[in-house]
Parts: structure tokens; C-alpha cells; sequence
């Protein structure tokens, strides 16, 4: 063994858009250790527990390691001839636009500048769409709207300069945390700074709000045109401004004016108190950030929202200046280069635009291509409905699994079962998704491929290797590259490596730009291998000749639209029409993230610590709504469309409004038995930017009839299948497992003894109470719990994190076997409770504990039991916990 340390790699964070700076270090004996880089500009050192957890996500279990063709091992070479005839085959019959790609913001900026070449530039289509449609196409589309170009004005510095936060559909404590926590620093700093939430929910995001607006489902254009309307009749319109750099205010203040007070109350569901402190508020901050996500791009008014947000920036002339602007935080790592590539089917590539007969020149003449695709593709609903309608023939999928996270998830299954040719290029070797492909790439991942990625702010950052390529796993680039030679364009895919290909898109930023385009990052043109490993993170633009690495680079404090004349565009919007409610579907389905999985928890589901925040799928129930459907806490509730339902574990909140239900999108057929929500999701779209409406779907709510629930723990994957209800997740030593059956198990010990797949002959341990329906067996192997199982007529009640813990413990003597199937700790041995703190392991128990011992800040209850004291992801959890049991402290 050497006694030099292992060597730390810089690298960035694979999740968010806030695009934190990772210092990665393979230890001697495999084991990554993961902090905080101190010196990268989105983090200082921070990390979410999502971060922090990374190094438990990069082993080899269930990875796709070679390539597969049916089902069978194949060589690279088949495999990637196979694609590539497959492609020129279906091109050559049918024409260009039968082939798609369905590409994700989860690639690097160099496998998505491949990718886009090759379909727009040398097939000739623009099909090529991405996951990204279903995230941040209403914001580039608004973007591109007001600006003349899909351009983010501001910095995250801003959100430490401003004295007016407003978080609309963003839910930043679960979803950007390290962002949220820079806003909770610089307002513990500065506590005159005001917040204000506008979201159907109470989140944790409301932990540091001054304000919550719990805003009805869509009706946030509504509140934002009462503010241009506000702003407008109270003098708070920057003429200078607006005069100097903007088109169009009047029509749209004319527009803003219409709705009546009443009309507001009725559309956005606030009171005139809730309306008039907001729009005061507004108007009196001149320095205002609005943040946006997904609950104003996920609409069927989703870019109107972004417009009428940006029409109360432009009228004040809040934008681009420090402390203020229109701010859509990006949700994937590469979010932002994608759209820089032109990975979306209605953007050419590098900032230009498919219908500009120059742009298109320009890019071809930059390609030297054969071809050039000359009208937009389709966007992702309508692809997958073109493969069910048999129009595409073949269909390659990168780095995103649609079968989950599309809507209308089923339709989409049954047109990727239906297509004659399914590519699919993914680290994991089960997904909803790649169990229909014909064909099967295994790509390098997280911590084994190398190349940039852009954040929120405009930052580009490297992602580097640290790790080696596991089996014959090749990086995305590579892949796309091969069929692009494979084709006949040897010449124009001829990369040595990801440094070649980032050259050949610098330049091409740069390409007859001389400040016509807002993307261009012409000086690393000539960057040579060495520099590129060595780049350090950078914000665009940087053009040729400019490489000062100016902090908080801003646009249109001074105008300098990209519309053409140079003036920004009021949008005139109108609020959207009402929709009319369905008795049988009375409920909005809302949909959106947890704190610790990530999407459809490919990776975030290998790591115990994360599946222990929350270890079910589950629908948040406002108890009003719970109490007149007979729905009882933890109960189980099937939620349904069109004859269609999921299974998931009732959540009963105040947090949540009447009339609406939260279910998370992450749960897959890989983790629990039914709670694919996209199922029950419909595919409307914004007509504007044709993203999804992933937040307002109408569903029925019933409660789901057991007859039995179950609870296990076993050390090895529990053989749940064919009961009515399942849920698992890891834990450390072995597995966790919800479930419930229709029909009670006659013979309970063959059922344990098949589930823990273990021999009958075990000896088990066991426990029953006739009068209640309590069983409960364990079995040992030697002094280690194997499994046990709980099962009741009710919803179990046993501390799952107890229970869980056990598959850790060491059983040497009797009492303690007793205690499994007892279902309680012993005395000396406290229940933690549901974990709260993923770093610090502390549960929910311990703090109120903690609390009850005098406890009376969130720092207080880091000191004494360390939760929070990491990563800081669950700060807003502890805040909630402390004010909930101060009280009963005091008593
Ligand atoms: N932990 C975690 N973090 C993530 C991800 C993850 O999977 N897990 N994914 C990343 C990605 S790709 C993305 S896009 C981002 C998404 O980040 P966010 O957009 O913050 O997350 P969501 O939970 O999808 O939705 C945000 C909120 O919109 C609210 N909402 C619903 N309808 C409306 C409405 O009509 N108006 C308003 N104002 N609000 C509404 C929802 O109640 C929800 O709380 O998160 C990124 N970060
Ligand atoms: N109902 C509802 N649906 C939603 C949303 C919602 O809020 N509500 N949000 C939408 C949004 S904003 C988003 S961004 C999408 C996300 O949805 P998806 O993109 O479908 O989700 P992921 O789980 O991130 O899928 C990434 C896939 O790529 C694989 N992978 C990981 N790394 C690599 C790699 O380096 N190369 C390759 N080739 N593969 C890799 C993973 O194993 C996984 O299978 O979901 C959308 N769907
Ligand atoms: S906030 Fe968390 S998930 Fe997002 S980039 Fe930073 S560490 Fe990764
Ligand atoms: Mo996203």
C-alpha cells in the first residue's frame, strides 16, 4: 500500500442546476469520499444531502456494463452497426423525419453538441427533443419572447443582494438546496431582506418565507398582471426604462388592467389583504428577485407566466442590474447547455434559430453538412405520439426514462413496445424504459465521463473522471459519434476526445457572432487538452479575446435586447381560461419532488441514507378532504384517471389546500408496485412552448381497501410482487418494504419463508395476537436478523428506522430476539423515529427530545444532537419540528 493520499478530483454535482463544485476521491479500497469544493463559486463548500450521499451512489450494482442486442451480449461493433443501418435504413424508406432522438439535460454539453449535429446537420431532421421540454422549455420560450433570445439575466449573487425575494413555483429548500441556503444565510445576515412563497402548498420553502401566498393551480398570471396593473396605476413604471429599451407596455398594462379586484380573488384564490401586502411589497423593493420553476413552466400557461413575470421586471426596470431580475433556476445539471447546443426539436444550435434562413446558413456553412434541418421537430408529447402512431421507425432515448417521466406514461410504454426500433443509452440495466429497447448502451456515468456542464447562473463547469469506465461502458459522445462515421460523415464525428469537441462548439458560439448572439464563448475556441482539464468554472459570455473572469457578468441592465431593434417585448397575456371540474376527478393533481430522490431515483435509491427521509410513495391530503372520503392517516389511497389508478400511502397535511393532492414523480415500477404517476398525468400542453402540464391533471381519490398491511425488514431484496400494495427501499445491512394484501395469507410462515427466501425448515420466530390481527416472525441467521415481518389488520405500527436499524444489530442472547417481534426498542435504546437529518442519522424523535430538553433554535438542536449540522438540506424540517413542539415544551 502507498502512503501517498489518493488524488481529490474537481468535479460538479450531477443533480441540480445549482451546479455545486464536488471535490471526489477514490480511496484505496474503492470507498469515494465526496465534499464540498470551497472554491467554486455556486457553493463556497456547500452541499445538499443529495450531494453529500454521492459517493454511495457510484458502485456497480445493477449497472449496464456491455452492450446488449435482444436481450443477448454484443460486441460494440454489432451493436453500433446495428444502430446505424437501423437509422440509414428507416432514413432511406421513409425519410428523415421517421428517426427521433430523445435526449436528456443530464448529458454532457459535448455528447448533446453530437448529438443535435448529427440529426439537424447530417440526417436532416430536427427530431431530436429532450426531457428538458418537460422542464424549461416555457422558460426558454418566454425567454426568447420578451429577450429575442433564451437569455438568464441574472447571477446567484443577486439572491444574496436583494431585499425582495419571490419564490413562485419553487419549491428551493427540497430542490436547490444549496441555493435556499445561501438565501437563509444572507437573510439571517440581513433580516430586513423579505421572502415571499407563492405555492398551492406550504413546502419547507415557507420555513424562511415572511409571506405565503397559497396561490389556486395556475393562477399565477392572474396575480402577476394584478402587479403590472399595481405597479402601473401607482407610479411605479421606470418611463426611462421603459422608454429607452422596451416595446409594447401599453397594450399589455390595457391587459393587466381588466380583471376586477373580485375577478383576481376568484382567479388566484388569495384575499385582498394577501393580494394588496404582495403587490406593495413588489412595488416598494426596487431591489426584487422573482424565482421561478416548476409550478409556472409546467403549465398549460406556463409561458405566459414567465412573460407576465418579466413584463413587472422590464415596467420597473428591475433586471439586470445586482439585486434584481426575472430568475428561472434550471432543474438538471446541463439544463442550461442543452439549450445552449440546441437540443430542443425548435432551436438550431448555439443560441440560433431554426427558422432564420441566415441562422441556418451560418450553421451549415459551420458544419460544412450536407444538410440542414429547416423547420422544428417534434416536441417530446408529440413524439412519443408519432412512435404510437407508428410514424417514427426508429427511436434512440439518452439519459432519460420517458416510460416514468412523460405523461401519459402508459401510452408512452405501449408506443415504445410498438416501435420497431428502440435505442436506449443508460447507465442502469432495469429501467421502465430500457426493458423495451431492442437495442442497449451502456454509458460511462457520473464520476467516469468527462466534459461541461452550464448551472442556472451561466456558469460552465467541468465534470471529470475519477473513477475508471466500468465493463465496456463508453462515454455518450462516443456513442453518437460512432453512428454519425457510421453514416459516412467520418470527417465531421472524428472527435479525440471531449476537449475536441468543446473547441469545435466554442468556435462555433463565436462563429459571424461579434455580439449578435448572447451565447458566445469564442474564447476557448483554441483551448488547448491541458487548459481544458485544467478550466477552471466560468460564467458566458466570453467572447473572443475577452477571458477576464469578471465576477457576476448581468444582461439588460442597459437594454441590448436580442430582438432585432434591441427593445424588449411587453407580452400582452390573459389570464387562462377556467377550467370546468369533473365530479369523478375533483381533485388537482399536483406533482413534483422530495428532498432526497432524484426523478425516477435511478441512483439516489442505491443510498440507504437518502431512502430514509421518506421511504414510500405517498399523496399529500389535506385532512378536510381525507375526513370526508373516510381516508385515516397512513392509510392507503388509489388515486385515478381514466380507469387508471396508483396505489400510495395516504399523507395527511394541513400543508396541503383542499381540492388538490401532491403524489412525488419519483416512484417506478422498479420500486413500488403501482405509483407511476405519470400513469394518471395527461399530456396537455402549453401552446406557446409545448411543455407538459405536469402539476394540474384532475383525479379521483378513494380510499384503498386492505384486508392486511406489512411491514419487513430482510437483509436481502424481499420477493414482493404480486401483493395489492409494495414499496421498497434500501437501508443499511439489507432492505425495507411496505405492503399490503387484498386476501390475508392462510399460511403466514410459507408466505415469510418465500418472501425472506429462506428454507421452510428455518426456525422462526414469532408472535400473534388474535383479538388485534398483530403477526409478527423473525428469522436469524446465526446472531444476525435475516428478516422480520410485521403484519397487521391496520396500517403497521412499528418504528420502521427501529426496525430497519436491527439488520445492523448483534443478536447474542434471547431477550433481544424477543424484542423483534415485541415491535419495540428496549428501553436503553431509544426509538429515533422517522430520520429527518440524512447526514447525522438523527431521527425526528431526538429532536423533538432534544426540543423537550430546552432546545430553542435550529443551532440549538445541532448541538445537542448534531441534526443539521452537515449538509443543512433539513433545516426547514428541524424549524418545523421546533415550532411545532415548543409549545408543548413550554408546558
Ligand atoms: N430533491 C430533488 N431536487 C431536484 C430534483 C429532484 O428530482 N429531486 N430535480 C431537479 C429538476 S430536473 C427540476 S426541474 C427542479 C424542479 O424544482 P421545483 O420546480 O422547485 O420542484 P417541483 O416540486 O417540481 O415544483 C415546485 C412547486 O410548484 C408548486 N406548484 C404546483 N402548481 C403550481 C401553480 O400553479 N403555481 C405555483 N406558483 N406553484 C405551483 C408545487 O406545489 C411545488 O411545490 O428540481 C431539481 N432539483
Ligand atoms: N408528473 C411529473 N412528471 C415529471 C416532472 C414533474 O414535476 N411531474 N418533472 C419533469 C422534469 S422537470 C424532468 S427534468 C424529468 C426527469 O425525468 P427523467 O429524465 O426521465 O429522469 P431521470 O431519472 O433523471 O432519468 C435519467 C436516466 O438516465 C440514466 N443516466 C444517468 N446518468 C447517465 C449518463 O451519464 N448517461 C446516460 N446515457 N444515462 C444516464 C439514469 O439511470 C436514468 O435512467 O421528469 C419530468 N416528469
Ligand atoms: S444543491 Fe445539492 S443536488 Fe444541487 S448541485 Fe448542489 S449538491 Fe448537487
Ligand atoms: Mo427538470
Amino acid at each position: 500500500m502507498s502512503d501517498s493520499p489518493a488524488p481529490t478530483v474537481k468535479t460538479t454535482c450531477p443533480y441540480c442546476g445549482v451546479g455545486c463544485g464536488v471535490l471526489a476521491t477514490l480511496e484505496e479500497g474503492g470507498a469515494v469520499t465526496i465534499k464540498g469544493d470551497p472554491d467554486h463559486p455556486a457553493n463556497y463548500g456547500r452541499l445538499c444531502s443529495k450531494g453529500s450521499a454521492l459517493g454511495e451512489t457510484t458502485d456497480l450494482d445493477g449497472r449496464l456494463l456491455y452492450p446488449e442486442i435482444v436481450g443477448a451480449r454484443a460486441t460494440w461493433d454489432d451493436a453500433l452497426d446495428l444502430v446505424a443501418s437501423k437509422f440509414a435504413e428507416a432514413i432511406a424508406e421513409h425519410g428523415p423525419d421517421s428517426v427521433a432522438f430523445y435526449v436528456s439535460g443530464q448529458l454532457l454539453t459535448e455528447d448533446y453538441y453530437v448529438a443535435n449535429k448529427l440529426m439537424k446537420g447530417f440526417i436532416g431532421s430536427a427530431n431530436i427533443d429532450t426531457n428538458s421540454r418537460l422542464c424549461m422549455a416555457s422558460s426558454v420560450a418566454g425567454h426568447r419572447r420578451a429577450f429575442g433570445s433564451d437569455t438568464v439575466p441574472g447571477n446567484y449573487q443577486d439572491l444574496e443582494l436583494a431585499d425582495l425575494i419571490v419564490f413562485t413555483g419553487s419549491n428551493l429548500a427540497w430542490c436547490h438546496p444549496v441555493l435556499y441556503q445561501r438565501i437563509a444565510a444572507a437573510k439571517a445576515a440581513r433580516p430586513e431582506m423579505r421572502i415571499v412563497l407563492i405555492d398551492p402548498r406550504r413546502t419547507m420553502t415557507a420555513d424562511i418565507a415572511d409571506l405565503h401566498l397559497a396561490i389556486a393551480p395556475d393562477g399565477d398570471v392572474s396575480l402577476f398582471l394584478g402587479l403590472l396593473a399595481h405597479l402601473a396605476n401607482n407610479g411605479f413604471v421606470d418611463a426611462a426604462y421603459v422608454g429607452a429599451f422596451t416595446s409594447g407596455i401599453d397594450q399589455a398594462v390595457e391587459i393587466a388592467r381588466a380583471p376586477s379586484l373580485a375577478e383576481l380573488m376568484a382567479q388566484t384564490g388569495l384575499a385582498v389583504a394577501e393580494l394588496e401586502a404582495f403587490f406593495a411589497l413588489w412595488a416598494a423593493s426596487e431591489k426584487v428577485v422573482t424565482v421561478y420553476s416548476q409550478g409556472v413552466n409546467q403549465s398549460s400557461s406556463g409561458t405566459d407566466k414567465v412573460n407576465a413575470i418579466i413584463n413587472c421586471h422590464l415596467a420597473t426596470g428591475r433586471i439586470g442590474r445586482p439585486g434584481m431580475g426575472p430568475f428561472s433556476v434550471t432543474g438538471q445539471p446541463n439544463a442550461m447547455g442543452g439549450r445552449e447546443v440546441g437540443g430542443l426539436a425548435n432551436m438550431l444550435a448555439a443560441h440560433m434559430e431554426i427558422e432564420n434562413p441566415e441562422h441556418r446558413d451560418r450553421v451549415q456553412r459551420f458544419w460544412n453538412s450536407p444538410v440542414i434541418a429547416n423547420r422544428p421537430g417534434l416536441k417530446a408529447v408529440d413524439m412519443f405520439e408519432a412512435v404510437g402512431q407508428g410514424r417514427i421507425k426508429a427511436l434512440w432515448i439518452m439519459a432519460t426514462n420517458p416510460v416514468d417521466s412523460m405523461p401519459d406514461a402508459g401510452a408512452v410504454e405501449a408506443a415504445l413496445k410498438a416501435c420497431p426500433f428502440v435505442v436506449v443509452s443508460d447507465i442502469m440495466a432495469e429501467t421502465d424504459t430500457i426493458r423495451h429497447a431492442h437495442v442497449k448502451l451502456p454509458s460511462l456515468g457520473w464520476g467516469e465521463k468527462d466534459g461541461t456542464v452550464t448551472n442556472s447562473e451561466r456558469r460552465i463547469s467541468r465534470q471529470r473522471a475519477f473513477l475508471p469506465p466500468p465493463g465496456e461502458a463508453r462515454a455518450d459522445w462516443w456513442q453518437m459519434s460512432e453512428i454519425g462515421r457510421r453514416m459516412g460523415h467520418a470527417e465531421a464525428f472524428e472527435y479525440e476526445g471531449p476537449a475536441s469537441i468543446l473547441r469545435e462548439y466554442a468556435a462555433q458560439t463565436g462563429f459571424e457572432n461579434n455580439g449578435a448572439r448572447d451565447l458566445d464563448i469564442g474564447a476557448f475556441a483554441d483551448i488547448d487538452d491541458a487548459a481544458y482539464d485544467d478550466l477552471a468554472p466560468f460564467q458566458w459570455p466570453k467572447p473572443v479575446n475577452d477571458i477576464s473572469l469578471s465576477p457576476g457578468i448581468r444582461f439588460f441592465a442597459n437594454g441590448g435586447f436580442f430582438t432585432g431593434d434591441g427593445l424588449a417585448r411587453f407580452v400582452p397575456v390573459a389570464p387562462p381560461a377556467r377550467v370546468t371540474v369533473d365530479e369523478r376527478r375533483r381533485f388537482t393533481l399536483n406533482t413534483g419532488r422530495i428532498r432526497d430522490h432524484w426523478h425516477t431515483m435511478t441512483r439516489t435509491a442505491k443510498s440507504a441514507r437518502l431512502s430514509a427521509h421518506i421511504a414510500e410513495p405517498f399523496a399529500e391530503i389535506h385532512p378536510d378532504d381525507a375526513s370526508a372520503l373516510g381516508i385515516g392517516p397512513a392509510d392507503l389511497v388509489r388515486v385515478s384517471s381514466e380507469g387508471c389508478g396508483i396505489v400510495v400511502r395516504a399523507l395527511l397535511t394541513a400543508r396541503q389546500q383542499p381540492g388538490s393532492i401532491f403524489v412525488p414523480m419519483h416512484w417506478t415500477d422498479q420500486w413500488a408496485s403501482s405509483a407511476r404517476v405519470d400513469r394518471l398525468v395527461a399530456p396537455a400542453v402549453d401552446p406557446v412552448s409545448g411543455q407538459p402540464a405536469l402539476k394540474t391533471s384532475r383525479v379521483g381519490l378513494t380510499r384503498f381497501e386492505a384486508s392486511q398491511y406489512g411491514f419487513i425488514v430482510s437483509r436481502d431484496r424481499p420477493a414482493l410482487d404480486s401483493e395489492a400494495y409494495w414499496a421498497m427501499a434500501r437501508t443499511d445491512g439489507g432492505w425495507r418494504a411496505e405492503f399490503a394484501l387484498s386476501e390475508p395469507f392462510e399460511d403466514v410462515p410459507a408466505f415469510i419463508c418465500a418472501m425472506l427466501a429462506i428454507d421452510a425448515a428455518t426456525p422462526l420466530l414469532s408472535f400473534a395476537d388474535p383479538t388485534s390481527g398483530v403477526v409478527r416472525y423473525a428469522a436469524f441467521d446465526g446472531r444476525q436478523l435475516l428478516g422480520a415481518i410485521y403484519l397487521a389488520n391496520a396500517p403497521v405500527s412499528v418504528s420502521r428506522s427501529w426496525a430497519a436499524d436491527q439488520l445492523q444489530q448483534d443478536f447474542a442472547s434471547l431477550p433481544a430476539r424477543w424484542r423483534i417481534v415485541a415491535g419495540r426498542p428496549a428501553n436503553d435504546m431509544p426509538d429515533k423515529g422517522a430520520i429527518v437529518c440524512a447526514c447525522m442519522n438523527v431521527g425526528v424523535n431526538d429532536i423533538i427530545d432534544a426540543v423537550r430538553a430546552g432546545c430553542r433554535s435550529v443551532g440549538a438542536v445541532g448541538q445537542a444532537t448534531s441534526a443539521g449540522t452537515n449538509c443543512g438540506s433539513c433545516k426547514s424540517e428541524i424549524k418545523v419540528i421546533l415550532d411545532d413542539h415548543q409549545i408543548l415544551a413550554a408546558e
